[in-house]
């Protein structure tokens, strides 16, 4: 015989059993729920603002990605993720801002035209040689602009910067071989003579299209109080190397709305190998392709 008490206790435990059971069984269902209403409220939010669904791929949560969207891959989605290296000077790292299509793309377009880089004349604003720009480069041509792969790139840069494709001067691609090197310089203008066309140089986006070179890397000396590489040598503030794809968006003018002399940077020397960049200079006003610049 079961006495009475132990009957009562055991048919209270199979109650909280049950109970339990039920209760983790609809917790899971729950759990579940956000997921489903996220996706059904954006689905009827698309249908209600008349937008276009793109159901290729599903995200967690049921969100759609725009799988099909040109303006989508044009930008990347999905694959950059800017990162603010620093706010004073203001620099933004953005990794695979080219696909390796793009990279191979820009170093074919330029490879013909390569021609020793020259720098800005800070008093007369003309395009001269300099012992501390030893590098080859081209800017792309008005007809190069028209590629469709270029004029994405343009668009991107125009998009991750926020500076109009008008601004912007045409693209620069640049090849450094072994012992090359920008010295430290600022890329606003301290002359008035290039402010003709276009205004002041607002900010720089620097694309890597190799990795396959030893040092090169960009050195920001007021970007950091840590140390850092540059071309061999460990110094201090900010550097960063060069990666096939990424970029570094750089700022020239500060949020004062001056030009910025915490940008001061330079490329560092290559110690091995071959690097090749892409730089895109944007003004504060439309720059018309009439002339070449440095
Ligand atoms: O090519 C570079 O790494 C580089 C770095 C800094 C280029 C420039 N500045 C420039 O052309 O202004
Ligand atoms: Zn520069």
């Amino acid at each position: 015989m079961v006495p009475i008490t132990m009957k009562f206790v055991f048919g209270l435990l199979s109650f909280a059993t049950v109970g339990l059971i039920i209760g983790s069984i609809s917790q899971l269902a729950l759990l579940r729920q956000p997921e489903d209403s996220l996706g059904k409220n954006l689905h009827s939010y698309y249908v209600a603002m008349g937008l276009r669904i793109f159901e290729d791929v599903k995200l967690p949560f049921g969100i759609p990605f725009r799988k099909n969207d040109k303006e989508a891959e044009i930008l990347r989605l999905r694959y950059i993720k800017p990162e603010v290296l620093s706010w004073s000077p203001r620099i933004i790292l953005l990794r695979n801002f080219l696909s390796m299509e793009e990279c191979e793309y820009l170093k074919a377009l330029g490879y013909p035209g390569l021609q020793s880089s020259r720098v800005i004349d800070g008093k007369t604003g003309k395009s001269v040689d300099s012992k501390g720009r030893t590098s080859s480069g081209m800017f792309l041509s008005s007809k190069d602009r028209l590629h469709p792969m270029v004029q994405e790139i343009e668009r991107r840069i125009s998009i991750y910067a926020q500076v109009p494709v008008e601004n912007g001067e045409p693209l620069q691609i640049l090849r450094y071989e072994e012992n090359q090197f920008y010295e430290t310089h600022f890329d606003y203008f301290t002359d008035t003579h290039n402010f003709k066309n276009g205004g002041q140089r607002i900010a720089t986006m620097l694309m890597y299209l190799s990795d396959d070179a030893e040092g090169g890397e960009t050195y920001f000396p007021k970007g950091g109080s840590g140390e850092c590489n540059c071309g061999g040598k460990i110094v201090e503030g900010l550097s960063v190397k060069p990666i096939k794809g990424n970029a570094v968006l750089f700022w020239s003018m500060g949020l004062s709305g001056q030009s910025d002399r915490n940008s001061v940077h330079k490329a560092c020397e290559v110690l091995s190998g071959t690097k090749w960049s892409a730089v895109k200079w944007m003004r504060q006003r439309a720059f018309h392709q009439v002339q070449r610049v440095i």
